[in-house]
């Protein structure tokens, strides 16, 4: 698949691309992914690609033609029959979860616009715009970290990246249920008092205990902090008799 990033800033994404596990996604050619500057698409004689608002206010607003010749352009460069989607982010968009990801990591890729928020000309957005994605609650000061998050959270869903296949399976679950707690060495810590031993079940050797254990941990620990997962996850009918068990005694199970 091939994103096309239009942004203001195509250094920022230039580490992302060559470290850590995603790299061999990026590397492959699994996820391509090419970066246009909006300034090489700005009005003469300046390359100006910004202005002030109408009806005045703070900040300055992306004019509608420069973003217009830049989606044009990556069109015509990627020639596809079928358009992709141009996704833009912004607070006011749809939460970005593990199931859209999904989607993104299954599709043929996407157009994302890296602007600000309420700094973008709204005729671009009603006219080209397909999708608006949020990544939370808070303001950044550009989409361009929404969009390398997207880019990650798809580039370690390509089969080799992970190297395991079995940490695909824990995502499609710590998408349903937060993750259970992981220890490794060593078994006791020299100090630290509670809490320095691993729980005895993960040296038992009794995979299902293991297994069950690490599904109340999850089951208890997204009781507590988020709820609405929880409720989710029942309406969908994601949780087994076990499950409910647990969540009916509401007690997290002893290490
Ligand atoms: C986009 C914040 C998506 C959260 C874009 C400023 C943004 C954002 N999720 N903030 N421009």
């Amino acid at each position: 698949m091939r994103f096309d990033v239009i942004t203001l800033f195509p250094e920022l994404f230039g580490p992302h691309l060559v470290h850590g596990v995603t790299r061999r996604a990026f590397e492959s050619g699994q996820v391509e992914v090419k970066l246009w500057q909006l300034r090489d698409f700005g009005d003469p004689p300046h390359a100006r690609v910004d202005d002030r608002p109408y009806g005045g206010g703070p900040g300055m607003v992306l004019l509608v033609e420069p973003l217009l010749r830049a989606v044009a352009a990556v069109r015509a460069d990627r020639g596809d029959a079928e358009p992709v989607p141009v996704v833009n982010f912004s607070p006011a968009g749809q939460p970005l979860d593990q199931a859209r990801v999904g989607e993104f990591a299954a599709g043929r890729g996407a157009i994302l616009l890296c602007a600000r928020y309420e700094g973008v000309d709204q005729r671009f957005i009603d006219a080209q715009v397909d999708l608006e994605l949020s990544v939370g609650d808070y303001v950044l000061s550009g989409g361009e970290i929404p969009a390398l998050a997207l880019l990650d959270a798809v580039a370690r869903l390509q089969p080799g990246v992970l190297g395991d296949a079995r940490s695909h399976q824990q995502d499609s679950f710590s998408a349903v249920l937060l993750d259970c707690p992981h220890y490794s060495r060593p078994e006791v810590l020299a100090e630290g008092g509670e809490g320095a031993a691993v729980p005895p079940v993960l040296l038992s050797g009794n995979h299902a205990a293991i297994e069950r254990w690490r599904r109340d941990q999850a089951l208890a620990l997204t009781v507590e902090r988020r709820p609405d997962l929880v409720a989710r996850a029942e309406a969908e009918g994601r949780l087994g008799a076990l499950d409910r068990a647990t969540l009916a005694s509401r007690k997290p199970p002893k290490l």
